[in-house]
């Protein structure tokens, strides 16, 4: 594997630009206050620091005496574990908070009370309706969206014994059975998290696999709030088709209004897309040659996929958009906005604008964004960036010229419609089919963030390239899609350059029946972080197509970068599904051996799926493919058994 020399700090050529700039210029950047990080804390890194009870922070230190276990008595595998599971408590409660809102503004939609939003997708509602058991014949379209968000508000807070809807609804058979009996499918995803802060308080569970399964359950909980959000959110704003746009900070525009969402929910930044367009007058009016509005993180994802808004950086880099000195306004939602960004904006003419009350900085402007005036917030939103644009200071204006090409918006519903242009009957079986045929070896899906431990975009790109060159198809969402657009992998150009001759065959395939204006990237954009519930889609249905579990299906996942508690969460229930998962980072589990032991390999014997830790790009690729490899000659082997006896394959097979 040929592994591009990187940067010490990034490989975006635009970020290394603006780097060099604020080390001219004396500005910190996270890179700076990374460095100034070092030495961590020991304990801390590998998880065995304890601050449950305030007699803490307890220490562990294995090997001396009395500092073995907490002043409880707290054993270091049990503070392992808490430590572990309280991550994905944090990562669950985001998402399906994030989840949450969409579901009240539908449920308030349907009602009447929000009049700037309106079912866009009522194909996706009757499916949705449908697939959760809600009656739809003879009723009208409010109606029924006003039940599928009552439903999707119960998934959060009922009260018998049911698993939530949105898990067993899209999950095959052997998964529901599997969580059944496990014990690990949430009835609430409220309880499931209050129950996990309630068995992680001091002097309750002290029993560490026992934890970890508490930690799964909010995991899936967490998924059942992720897929609900994408759920309803493709019914108020419609379900993403193929775009064609831009990424990396050359998309700002000199001589335009610049605005940049930064954030996670898509209830404020698809208004800020319908009222730019609508004030694009106004900022003409005042000299400028239009309204430019970009993204950053996962609600740029959004926008980026359903309305081809480009994307300007992901995570690591967001706050050398301010450093260009065009940007004339960053609005930022809910989740992943680096506290820094109001430092640089103190450096430039740049504002930062708040809008939710449980997501404010100190110094920026809030401007609060409601479901009832939605519009009217963010239009008042827009302006406030149009009059920013007269206080531009030009000395300090510098665009990196960089960008690429991006081919997104590809939703589980748009992979669909793309396989069954060539086969209608079974859209899914043209993906298996080419994996029993060995054209591809399989399908990896990358997620995740960026990660100050790790070389910016540097370890996603890598791993990506060669699981590419050894014809593995490859789908991303979150900021890993984001390394993925600036360095031309969400584009033909990744094809050309990357994609191994069976892979590249595959895609030609599609290709040329795509009926699209451009040419079908190397990795396919499949949405925000909340969209990881598209992958799994994706999978469920080829374990479905192939009657196989999905722990035999020669799929994998890699976060490279991950960094957040809810991409810590995310790979909780990934592995959960059956999935093998790789991260490059290390985890806060090394202080024990048992904690660590049970992510990479009891995981395994119990779901099928299992964590990968590995911080080296070509050996974490290596892994990856390896895995696949094994699946799929298995998968084959199985085959060929079930051919040759004209009987169903193997039922439990290891995958
Ligand atoms: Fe220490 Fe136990 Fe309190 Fe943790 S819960 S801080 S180990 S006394
Ligand atoms: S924004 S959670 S850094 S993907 Fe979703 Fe990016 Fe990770 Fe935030």
């Amino acid at each position: 594997m040929s592994t591009q020399t990187p940067d010490r700090r990034t490989i975006d050529p635009a970020a290394v630009e603006m780097l060099e700039a604020a080390a001219a210029a004396g500005i910190q950047t996270a890179w700076d206050r990374y460095k100034a990080q070092q030495p961590q804390c020991k304990f801390g890194n590998t998880g065995v620091c304890c601050r449950i009870c305030i007699q803490g922070p307890c220490r562990i230190v294995p090997t001396k005496p009395g500092m073995d276990k907490g002043i409880c008595g707290a054993s270091v595998y049990t503070i392992v574990a808490r430590n572990l599971v309280r991550y994905i408590a944090g990562g669950a409660s985001a998402h399906s908070d994030h989840g949450r809102e969409i579901a009240y503004t539908l449920l308030h939609t349907a009602e009447g009370h929000a009049p700037d939003y309106k079912i866009t997708d009522k194909n996706k509602l009757l499916k949705v309706a449908k697939k959760v058991g809600i009656e739809t014949e003879g009723r009208e379209l409010n109606d029924i969206a006003r039940s599928v968000a009552i439903k999707a508000l119960e998934d959060f807070g009922k009260y018998d014994s049911e698993p939530c809807a949105w898990l067993t609804t899209n999950i095959d058979e052997e998964r529901n059975r599997k969580f059944k009996h496990t014990t690990i499918a949430p009835t609430a995803i409220d309880r499931s998290i209050a129950q996990l802060l309630h068995q992680t308080h001091i002097g309750t569970d002290a029993d560490p696999v026992n934890i970890i399964f508490g930690g799964l359950r909010a995991a899936l909980a967490d998924y059942t709030g992720m897929s609900l959000a994408t759920d309803l959110t493709d019914i108020l704003f419609g379900t993403p088709t193929p775009v064609v746009t831009e990424a990396n900070l050359g998309v700002l525009d000199a001589e335009k209004v610049n605005i940049a969402v930064h954030g996670h929910n898509p209830l404020l930044s698809q208004m800020v897309v319908y009222a730019a367009r609508e004030l694009e007058g106004e900022a003409i009016a005042i000299g400028a040659k239009g309204i430019n509005l970009v993204g950053i993180c996962c609600t740029g994802n959004e926008v980026l996929m359903r309305e081809g808004v480009p994307t300007a950086t992901n995570f690591g880099s967001q706050e050398l958009a301010i450093m260009t000195g065009v940007l004339d306004t960053m609005i930022m939602d809910v989740q992943c906005i680096a506290p820094a960004v109001k430092d640089l904006c103190n450096c430039f003419h740049t504002h930062l604008v708040s809008t939710s009350h449980i997501s404010k900085v100190p110094g920026s402007i809030h401007i609060e964004f409601n479901e009832a005036t939605a519009m009217e917030d963010a239009k008042k939103i827009v302006r406030h960036a149009i009059e920013r644009y007269k206080k531009r200071k030009p000395e300090l204006i510098k665009i990196p010229p960089y960008k690429k090409q991006v081919v997104g918006g590809f939703s589980f519903e748009t992979m669909m419609d793309l396989f069954g242009k060539l086969n209608p009957d079974s859209p899914i079986s043209v993906l298996t089919d080419a994996i029993l045929a060995g054209e591809i070896k399989g399908v990896c899906g990358f997620a995740g963030c960026n990660n100050q431990k790790v070389v910016h975009d540097h370890a996603s790109v890598e791993i990506a390239k060669e699981l590419a060159r050894n014809d593995v198809f490859l789908v991303s969402t979150g900021c890993a899609a984001g390394a993925f657009a600036k360095a031309g992998l969400l584009s033909a150009e990744g094809v050309e350059a990357y994609a191994g001759p069976g892979l590249k065959k595959f895609i030609k395939r599609l290709e040329e029946k795509s009926g699209l204006n451009a040419g079908l990237p190397l990795v396919f954009h499949m949405g925000s972080c909340v969209d990881n519930t598209r992958i799994a889609n994706l999978w469920t249905a080829m374990a479905e197509e192939l009657k196989i579990t999905v722990p035999q299906l020669p799929f994998v996942a890699s976060a490279p970068e991950a960094m957040s508690e809810k991409a810590i969460s995310i790979g909780s229930w990934v592995i959960s599904m059956g999935i093998p998962t790789h991260v490059g980072v290390l985890p806060p589990i090394e202080g024990s051996e048992l904690v660590y032991g049970v992510a990479t390999q009891i995981a395994r014997d119990v779901f099928g799926g299992y964590f990968i830790f590995d911080t080296d790009p070509a050996s974490a690729a290596k892994k990856l493919l390896d895995r696949l490899e094994k699946r799929a000659w298995k998968l084959k082997i199985h085959r060929q058994t079930a051919e040759k006896y004209d009987s169903d394959l193997a039922r439990v097979y290891e995958g």
